[in-house]
């Protein structure tokens, strides 16, 4: 459990994946392990949001394919406030495609994801040329590749030996690849012996993340920041509807308050894993 002990900063020091390093860098630099997860349908809704967590967190998770009245001038938009309160963007895409098709996917269409989203995922289901396909894109931007490992939902297939698979195929593409979408360390997960390995420093980023309810009803399940960070071990907490609550009735104050709440239950619970 070497990574689990060490401090987001340590570990930026010497991270070779870029996006990894500058997520690392961010955290520490603001003390806040939290990814927002904006999850509206409205620019305008988006856009608030966004701008009122903005000082709570070191990501912002996206899904652009949602938004309705989606346009240019949102992804720029977007960029100014990610430098206006110093945060990283990570489309949540979850490619599945041979590996020709996810390029393309990346690269072009309406959202053209690499020109703008530090990091961004996807299953590992079609094997390691889903992985090769995007760094064909991604790998020369400095972005960031997260497999999905694990999943939050009731009854999820991503378990066992799948989960394995997926560590051992990022292991085989470090260069590109930056971690895990999990709900708990990976270290030693597949590697031979069952230890994990000194050189590799795979980010955990987890959603289902929630202080009051512990499901929605359509089979997600929350856990605290405390059960995420301390006894599961993972980096990021990945919030949602527990911060923005009911985007069609903003309650800004509300919504600040959330963020910070988060972000200091965060940061918190980081603090008590590495034992200070
Ligand atoms: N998300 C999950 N669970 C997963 C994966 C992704 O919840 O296993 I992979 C996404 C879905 C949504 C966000 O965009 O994270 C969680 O939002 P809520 O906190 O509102 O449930």
């Amino acid at each position: 459990m070497v990574t689990k002990t060490k401090t987001y900063a340590q570990r930026a020091k010497d991270h070779p994946n870029t996006a990894a390093k500058q997520l690392l860098e961010t955290i520490d630099r603001k003390k806040s392990n939290l990814c927002v997860s904006v999850d509206v349908t409205r620019k305008a809704n988006f856009l608030a949001i966004i701008d009122l967590v903005g000082p709570f967190v070191c990501l912002v998770k996206t899904h652009i394919d949602i938004i309705e009245d989606f346009d240019h001038d949102l992804i720029e938009q977007l960029q100014v406030l990610s430098k206006k309160h110093d945060f990283l963007i990570f489309e949540d895409r979850k490619f599945a495609d041979i590996g020709n098709t996810v390029s393309l996917q990346y690269s072009s269409g309406v959202h053209k994801i690499a020109s703008w989203s530090h990091i961004t995922n996807a299953h590992p289901v079609p094997g390691p040329s889903i992985i090769t396909g995007l760094a064909s894109v991604g790998k020369s931007l400095g972005r960031g590749l997260l497999l999905l490992a694990e999943m939050s939902t009731k009854g999820s297939l991503a378990v066992g030996s799948y989960t394995e698979d997926a560590v051992k195929m990022a292991r085989a593409h470090k260069d590109f690849v930056m971690g895990f979408i999990a709900q708990q360390r990976m270290d030693g997960v597949g590697a031979e012996g069952g230890s994990g390995t000194e050189e590799e420093d795979f980010l955990i980023l987890t959603p289902g993340v929630g202080l009051d309810v512990k499901g929605d009803g359509m089979g997600q399940q929350y856990r605290t920041p405390r059960e995420v960070i301390v006894e599961s071990g993972c980096d990021v907490i990945i919030v949602g509807r527990g911060v923005y609550g009911n985007p069609n009735a903003l309650d800004v104050d509300g919504v600040r308050r959330q963020a910070e709440r988060y972000m200091k239950e965060g940061w918190k619970a980081y603090l008590e894993r590495i034992g200070e």
